[in-house]
């Protein structure tokens, strides 16, 4: 009870101003763990670089951690876990604007969907800035643009409980 108000309240403080957002990634939900992720805390995970084309059609490098090594982080089921009911999971990935879009737990696992998505905090070594970021989801196996989510502020897992 105690670690859910906490994240109720930094959940809270992050949200407050979209103007001054602060480089922080709520995970929260059906997970063992909820976290709350600083720029420094991403900055020591596991990092990946993608390439992804813009709708533009200019090619740009996007650096970050993979949503799902963020997802393992917070205790969300992987590798040999991902059966039965964990095949129905999913996050709910949600911005400062109210943009929100859906990525299954299995279309992010190797066995299964082996889709490669994301969290970004940096395009060609800079950071994301105004309402590109902080922090943004990259899918570049996506054929549209519309699930990278931009101003990503929290990850909402969502797992059957019967
Ligand atoms: N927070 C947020 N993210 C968003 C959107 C949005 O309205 N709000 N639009 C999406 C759509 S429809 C597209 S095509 C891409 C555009 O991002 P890009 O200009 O960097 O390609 O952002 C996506 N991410
Ligand atoms: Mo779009």
């Amino acid at each position: 009870m105690v670690t859910a108000l906490a994240v109720a309240l930094c959940g809270a403080a992050y949200a407050q101003d979209a103007g001054k957002a602060v480089a922080g990634l709520s995970v929260t939900g059906d997970v063992t763990s909820r976290l709350m992720l600083t720029a420094e805390d991403l900055a020591k995970m596991p990092r990946q670089a993608v390439t992804a084309k813009e709708e533009s059609g200019a090619t740009v490098q996007y650096e970050g951690v993979l949503l799902r090594e963020i997802l393992k982080r917070a205790g969300a089921p992987v590798d040999a876990q991902m059966r039965g009911k964990a095949l129905a999971g999913y996050v709910l990935a949600k911005a400062r604007d109210g943009y929100q879009v859906v990525f299954s737990l299995a279309e992010l696992e190797p066995d299964y969907g082996n889709q490669l998505v994301l969290v970004a905090d940096k395009r060609d070594g800079a950071p994301l800035t105004g309402n590109l970021g902080p922090l943004r989801i990259v899918c570049p196996n996506d054929k549209k643009g519309a699930r990278s989510v931009r101003m990503l502020e929290s990850l909402e897992v969502v797992q059957l409980r019967k």
